[in-house]
């Protein structure tokens, strides 16, 4: 009893208190990024971002780095899914992926695919065409003959074409709407929610439904595990930053050995420890995503995509102590959810009851996918809701056996996550909801 609190008191004293945040142990000697880079939605790059990534990337495939990455993470797959590990070891390795492009083009950004936009009828994604990943598989083998995966080819596990071939188990239909995921946001309060919420759900149907490489554990393989990561990646943050106090070290959760999770555990293969994986800005973690900034009012700095915040101590400051930020905008989208009735925004959007926090939305204005003029030549789409559609929205799909067991996921979180999916559905279409991104 009383070793016990000694050793509290202990672990209490060193925490060090930096503007208002505890640090855990260690924490104080992951250095502050000097120059952070801004992670934007696949369709909002300019045709000079997105050849700067692809020409990168397809020299990383050449050089084979594709097959390592699709080795690794085979070879730690147990270690990082459906444990505390998810969302920081993906993290790390999007980081080291990052490293190796920067290796041919300093200038490398990694976008990320917002799959929320597009759930409604994935495979007429405009991200699925030549313009951008690549669509499914052709008949000649199921390889993939366009976009940026056109033509690759690997020698891990085997000699093969990148394949994908939607729907090969479940078929490519509903994935998660955004208003599933801004109810993720507003109701996890600890990292094994929302861990739990975003890898059993959005996380799983992409990587199945797209099929082929996608539906393996190589599946870093494939030219789409990226951006989709980066979104996974993006979601996380996002619930971060919507309380940086108590979120930017809030781990939780067990281990893949059943043991509890702790910041000073290393993630699986690496060197690297949980606390140096929690904040962005910080460390190797040096970006942040549009969204963020976005919901932070700033977005004036996504007109330049690297944002420098030497001799800019305001801008960074402001990223970080939300309570020093301007009034944050509130999307016309996030309205549409306020309208609903009382009990629907109590039990799905909590977060709307009270004071909205711009971080726990995903319902981003597709008008922002229209990038101010510096970016004319991006992909320009906004969307127009279909009235026809009003109260018609569609349970999202369900993975499979096969799926949940190689993932090594718990089919009891997995089928109620889904259960509860579908009864936020039924609860909106039951208010004769028109979701924005149902056209
Ligand atoms: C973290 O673990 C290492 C051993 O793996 C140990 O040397 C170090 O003291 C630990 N740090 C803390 C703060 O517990
Ligand atoms: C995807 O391509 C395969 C052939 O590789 C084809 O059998 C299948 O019908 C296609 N699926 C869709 C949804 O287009
Ligand atoms: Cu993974």
């Amino acid at each position: 009893m009383k070793v016990g609190a000694v050793v509290a008191g202990l672990a209490l004293a060193a925490f060090h208190h930096v503007a208002g945040q505890s640090l855990p142990p260690g924490a104080e000697t992951v250095p502050k990024c000097t120059s952070i880079s801004v992670r934007k939605e696949i369709r909002t790059l300019t045709s000079v971002e997105w050849s700067t990534y692809t020409n990168a990337v397809e020299k990383a495939v050449s050089d084979g780095w594709i097959n390592w990455f699709g080795f690794l993470h085979q070879k730690i797959e147990k270690g990082i899914h459906a444990n505390a590990q998810f969302f920081l070891a993906h993290r790390n390795l999007m980081a080291d992926y990052e490293t190796i492009l920067r290796g041919y083009d300093p200038n490398v950004v990694l976008p990320y695919w917002n799959t929320g936009m597009d759930f409604q009828n994935p495979t007429a994604s405009p991200v699925l065409t030549d313009r951008f990943l690549g669509g499914n598989g052709t008949a000649n083998g199921g390889c993939v003959a366009d976009g940026l995966g056109k033509g690759w080819a690997f020698t891990y596990p085997k000699r093969q074409c990148l394949r994908r071939k939607y729907g090969e188990s479940r078929s490519i239909s509903r994935w998660y709407p955004p208003e599933f995921v801004t109810s993720i946001l507003q109701t996890s309060k600890t990292h094994n929610e929302i861990r739990m919420g975003i890898e059993n759900s959005l996380h799983g149907v992409v990587h199945l439904s797209v099929g082929g490489n996608m539906n393996t554990m190589y599946s870093p393989t494939d030219a789409i595990f990226w951006p989709h990561h980066g979104n996974i990646d993006r979601l996380y943050s996002q619930w971060q930053a919507a309380d940086h106090a108590t979120r930017d070290f809030m781990y939780d959760g067990v281990n893949r050995d059943g043991s509890p999770a702790t910041l000073n555990d290393t993630i699986a293969y690496t060197f690297t420890r949980a606390y140096e994986l929690m904040r962005l800005g910080y460390g190797k973690l040096c970006y942040t995503y549009d969204t963020i900034q976005e919901a932070n009012g700033d977005v004036g700095t996504l007109l330049s995509k690297n944002l420098d915040t030497r001799g800019a101590p305001a801008v960074a400051g402001k990223c970080r102590h939300r309570d020093s930020s301007p009034a944050k905008p509130v999307s016309a989208e996030t309205q549409t959810l306020q309208g609903l009735s009382r009990a629907v925004v109590q039990k799905h959007f909590p977060g709307l009851a009270g004071k909205a926090n711009p971080m726990e939305s995903d319902m981003r204005s597709p008008s922002s996918l229209h990038p101010p003029s510096a970016g004319g030549d991006a992909y320009v789409a906004v969307p127009v809701p279909n009235e026809a559609l009003r109260g018609k929205m569609e349970y999202p799909m369900t993975l499979t056996d096969d799926f949940i067991k190689m993932m090594h996921l718990c089919p009891e979180e997995v089928r109620a996550l889904e259960a509860r999916a579908r009864k936020l559905v039924d609860d909106l279409n039951a208010e004769n909801y028109l979701s924005p991104y149902m056209t």
